[in-house]
């Protein structure tokens, strides 16, 4: 059964290197008067707290010492919190062991970087394009975008090549403002025989790259566009874009995977069914899952991300009673729906994680689970999410397993 919420903000405050948390939460059954759906909802939370309560020792953490951190793997084969490379190989890695509560929206300076601001770039009289198969081009300036903005909220970027030598550290959260697609391509007039999008940005660097073709575009429908609230992002946590993340302007696919979200966004086509796939979307046609890298941009599916899961790190503490207890921290992003099954396993099959609130999908969140493992030694922490309607591709191709060492149990 999934603890209540305040077990959970008791669970997370802890010990020392736990997680802080702003908000409480908890209030009477009368104090909003929101919808009855809302107030009877309260009402269940207030008693499964009052029942938590009730039980001495429902938090396995209340009053234990911290005595450090268990050593999770992989180790990195790339520095994190650093920015390396110029160009087309600039990267940098966030380290995500020391996210906590107050820290989910990550400065812009800590945000993850894929590719470098190009070296050729020219910011003077920015404009996008749009072209293709319009009654005629429209050309609109850099001052009416960023007058057409407007919040965005807080949204999650992963790089569909996260992976362990980062220690999947290319995966970030912020705050935007921007304008949606839908608004921008509603200043054209397409003809009849248009059917998709492609989305292009400047992608002029002077020197080449080892592991990437220049050129960024995507090509999209526009209900894509419009069911996940594509916008084009002027600002990242109240400041103009940074150079390194597409100044003046940047495409974000809530929802999609890093490469749909151009950046130094300068043109947009209106194009049909017979569109070649961009070089972009051949690049990262298998890690955004397509059966195959596909000549045509209309065999492409979305590049969604499905529903994931990891351990960030894992905090050893002396409870109470004298034994040695884990607590494992970790977050979960991704997908369309919200669950409550979210499972760790070690070794001995999926158990249900203890502590969290899923309570969107737009940006990450955190869990905890105790866990006292069954001998020392060395073991696999795998994700899954115990509900089949709820697709997690890459939990179930192994894509995050953390390696943990246990020294004393
Ligand atoms: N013009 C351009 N846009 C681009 C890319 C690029 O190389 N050129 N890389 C893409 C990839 S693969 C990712 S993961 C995101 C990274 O965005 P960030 O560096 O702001 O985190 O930008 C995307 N947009
Ligand atoms: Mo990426």
């Amino acid at each position: 059964m999934r603890p209540s919420r305040r077990w959970f903000l008791r669970g997370i405050g802890a010990g020392a290197g736990s997680l802080a948390v702003g908000c409480p939460t908890t209030g009477s059954l009368t104090d909003d008067d929101d919808t009855a759906n809302d107030d009877d909802s309260a009402a269940n939370d207030d008693d499964a707290t009052a029942n938590d309560d009730d039980a001495t020792g429902s938090d396995p953490f209340e009053g234990a010492e911290f005595l450090g951190l268990a050593e999770l793997g992989p180790d990195a084969t790339r520095p994190l919190d650093e920015t390396i490379n110029q160009g087309l190989d600039g990267r940098r890695y966030v380290d995500l062991a020391d996210l906590d509560q107050d820290t989910l929206v990550l400065s812009n300076e800590d945000f993850y970087i894929r590719t470098r601001e190009p070296d050729l770039i020219d910011l003077t009289d920015w404009g996008v394009t749009i072209e293709g198969l319009v009654d005629s081009d429209v050309e609109v300036d850099l001052a009416t975008l960023q007058g057409m903005a407007t919040d965005q909220g807080v949204h999650l970027m992963e790089c569909s090549g996260n992976g362990g030598g980062g220690r999947f550290g290319l995966l970030s959260a912020a705050q935007w403002s921007g304008v949606p697609v839908t608004d921008v391509l509603d200043l054209a007039s397409p003809t009849g025989a248009a059917t998709r999008i492609l989305i292009e940005g400047f992608d002029g660097h002077s020197e080449g790259s080892t592991f990437s073709t220049p050129g960024a575009a995507w090509v999209y429908t526009r209900e894509q566009l419009a069911a996940a609230g594509a916008f084009f992002a002027i600002t990242m946590n109240g400041e103009p874009l940074p150079a390194d993340h597409g100044y003046p302007v940047r495409l974000l696919v809530p929802g999609w995977y890093g490469c749909c979200c151009i950046k130094w966004v300068n043109r947009i086509a209106f194009v049909d069914d017979n569109e070649p796939a961009t070089s972009q979307m051949q690049e990262f046609a298998q890690r955004t899952h397509q059966t195959q890298a596909h000549a045509l941009a209309s065999a492409y599916s979305p590049g969604d991300i499905h529903i994931a899961a990891m351990p960030i790190r894992v905090e050893k503490y002396r409870v109470t009673d004298g034994s040695i207890l884990y607590k494992v921290v970790g977050l979960m992003w991704g997908g369309t729906q919200t669950t409550d099954a979210l499972t760790l396993d070690w070794g001995e099959g999926p158990v249900p994680v203890d502590t969290y609130e899923h309570a969107q999908n737009l940006t990450w969140t955190l869990w905890e689970h105790a866990w006292a493992p069954p001998s020392t030694g060395s073991f696999t922490l795998a994700m899954g999410v115990d509900d089949p309607s709820i697709p997690t591709r890459r939990l179930d191709s192994g894509w995050y397993l953390r390696d943990v060492a246990i020294d004393e149990t």
